[in-house]
């Protein structure tokens, strides 16, 4: 049975459709606008039209650099600027990241993703990571690294070393980034958005929710995604985790049913992207988490710690996957 009821055909035209090019925030406002039961219905079909809707991929996170950033990010425990309880650690050595993504393959994740706390690598450090990246591609794992704004030649470098994935989130729409973080700009994260496209690194580019940004906000954020040419082919939405002693700390937390109206806006807007229901999912349900798959996230972090803090324990993921009948990937 495919035909959509009444109340999801009566989406403006200009929103229904699923292969658009090009979004506005008029089109993604209008979404979140659908009933509840619609959205997630409409979200479920598109995903399942590109996707097995029973599978769903699994990355592990490890923080290789932690720590004393020059950024200002608002939400992040790793900035200088902020007076919070995370210490600062030097780039890590080869055989910690790779006896952690050795840990990391034999649990079941396909992917492992290395973070540094920096507003960008310095050519020295990135000789250190490429060799990271080179190891751990050598386990069989799909590699991810997230390390702040390349400069000229840099995304070469990592594609030499066979890297897979870049993160570089946009975090939040252009008109609300410089509420949140005021050393870099948002410009400044697409143009190595662009230089990791241009270098054939697949793209991992998502957002934070729950900054007190405002719901247009949330579907600029959405619509600066779907229209970056490809769309990232992942896209971590992540729900704010408040760490005491960040300018963020006491946000009042996102409503859940608007979160999950964030994950179908994204999947909706980005029909053949990866959506990961990322950071704060420790906080979040068994049913809350269902609901979110159902609306199309289909890639989670895996494994007990984000960079800083933790996350579902991957035995709790293992036993939600068996009561849902979800396959990894
Ligand atoms: N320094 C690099 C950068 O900013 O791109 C890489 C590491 S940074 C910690 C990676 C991402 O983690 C950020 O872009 C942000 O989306 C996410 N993040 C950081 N702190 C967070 C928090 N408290 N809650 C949710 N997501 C967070
Ligand atoms: C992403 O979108 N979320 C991850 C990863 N990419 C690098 C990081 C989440 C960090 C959550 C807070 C922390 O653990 O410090
Ligand atoms: Fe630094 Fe990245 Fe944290 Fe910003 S989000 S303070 S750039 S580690």
């Amino acid at each position: 049975m495919n035909a959509i009821p009444q109340a999801a055909t009566r989406t403006p035209s200009s929103a229904a459709s699923s292969d658009k090019s090009r979004w506005t925030v008029a089109d993604v406002e209008a979404l979140y606008q659908i009933p509840l039961m619609d959205l997630v219905y409409r979200a479920q079909q598109v995903h399942r039209e590109n996707f097995d809707a029973n599978e769903i991929q699994r990355s592990t996170l490890l923080s290789v650099k932690t720590g004393g950033c020059s950024e200002d990010c608002g939400y992040c425990s790793q900035s200088a600027r902020h007076h919070t309880e995370t210490e600062r650690e030097a780039l890590m050595p080869l055989d910690d990241v790779l006896a952690a993504a050795r840990a990391a393959k034999d649990k079941g994740a396909s992917r492992f993703c290395m973070g540094a706390a920096w507003r960008g690598p310095k050519d020295k450090d990135l000789a250190q990571v490429t060799e990271m990246i080179r190891a751990v591609k050598g386990l069989g794992l799909q590699t991810c690294v997230t390390l702040g704004m390349l400069k000229d030649g840099q995304a070469e470098e990592l594609k030499d070393a066979g890297l897979d994935y870049y993160n570089h989130n946009l975090d939040t729409d252009a008109s609300f980034y410089g509420q949140v973080i005021t050393t870099h700009k948002h410009a400044d994260r697409l143009d190595t958005l662009g230089q990791v496209r241009d270098a054939g690194i697949k793209v991992c580019s998502g957002g934070i929710i729950g900054m007190g940004e405002s719901r247009r906000n949330r579907a600029a954020l959405i619509v600066q995604l779907a229209n970056l040419n490809p769309p990232p082919e992942s896209v971590p939405i992540n729900n704010l985790v408040p760490i005491p002693g960040t300018p963020l700390a006491n946000v009042a937390p996102l409503d859940n049913f608007e979160f999950v109206r964030t994950i179908a806006a994204a999947r909706i807007a980005m029909p053949t992207s990866f959506v990961r229901l990322s950071a704060g999912r420790e906080a979040m349900s068994e049913e809350f988490q269902a609901l979110c798959f159902l609306a199309g996230a289909n890639s989670i972090f895996y494994g007990e710690k984000l960079l800083t803090t933790g996350n579902a324990e991957a035995s709790r993921d293992e036993a939600l996957f068996e009561k849902l009948g979800l396959r990894p990937i």
